[in-house]
């Protein structure tokens, strides 16, 4: 009896859990590419660190952002207007990816509280999404995610377009990679509880 209600109390423990975690996390500090326009040309500030964590939890979240479950993900790159600046006239700032390791996916997100209101739509040629994006100048948090563990890296190039993200080449623009690192997680701790008292109940 004692086991059958500690296996009850696990359980009901972690749907609980599951429900009240609805949204995506946003684990780690922002770590901000700078974005700004000299009036001749782009150009980017790196983002403080690099490589990193891309982390998978066992949540599950609600369409539109259950991209998200089962796969490792990070939030904490953003792009971000370093010094204000207004655009050419009749363009946009654009950004493109230019390469990048396969398997990895990014999702249309916005500043981070907000992430209720993200569209979790595929950018950067994830699901076949263009490859140029454009930034409306506000912060914005991509979801960057991964299925299967290892090193990845992409490389953008931000620069002045028009409105069809054709490049104005009268501008200049700027590159720069971004990293992370998507480590296996230990089997889950919970897994494990309820695998071994399953096998203990087989035992008897
Ligand atoms: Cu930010």
């Amino acid at each position: 009896m004692k086991r059958l209600f500690a296996l009850h109390a696990i359980l009901f423990g972690t749907a609980s859990f599951c429900f009240a975690e609805t949204l995506p996390r946003v684990a780690g500090p922002m770590e901000h590419v700078g974005i700004t326009f000299d009036g001749t040309s782009i150009v980017l500030t790196p983002p403080k660190a690099t490589g990193l964590a891309m982390t998978r939890y066992e949540d599950s979240y609600d369409p539109p952002a259950d991209i998200l479950n089962g796969r490792a993900y990070s939030s904490q790159y953003g792009w971000l207007v370093s010094a204000a600046f207004v655009p050419p006239t009749d363009s946009a700032v654009w950004i493109e990816v230019l390469s990048q390791t396969p398997g990895l996916l990014t999702y249309e997100g916005g500043m981070r509280p907000m992430r209720a209101n993200h569209t979790y739509a595929p950018v950067f040629g994830t699901a076949d999404a263009p490859l140029r994006w454009e930034w409306n100048g506000l912060m914005h948090h991509p979801w960057f995610a991964a299925e299967t563990p290892g090193d990845y890296a992409a490389t953008y190039r931000v620069y002045i377009g028009d409105s069809s993200g054709n490049p104005r080449p009268a501008y200049g623009d700027d590159t720069i990679t971004l990293t992370w690192q998507f480590v296996p997680e230990p089997a889950s701790l919970v897994g494990l509880l309820i695998g071994g008292l399953l096998s203990a109940g087989r035992r008897r």
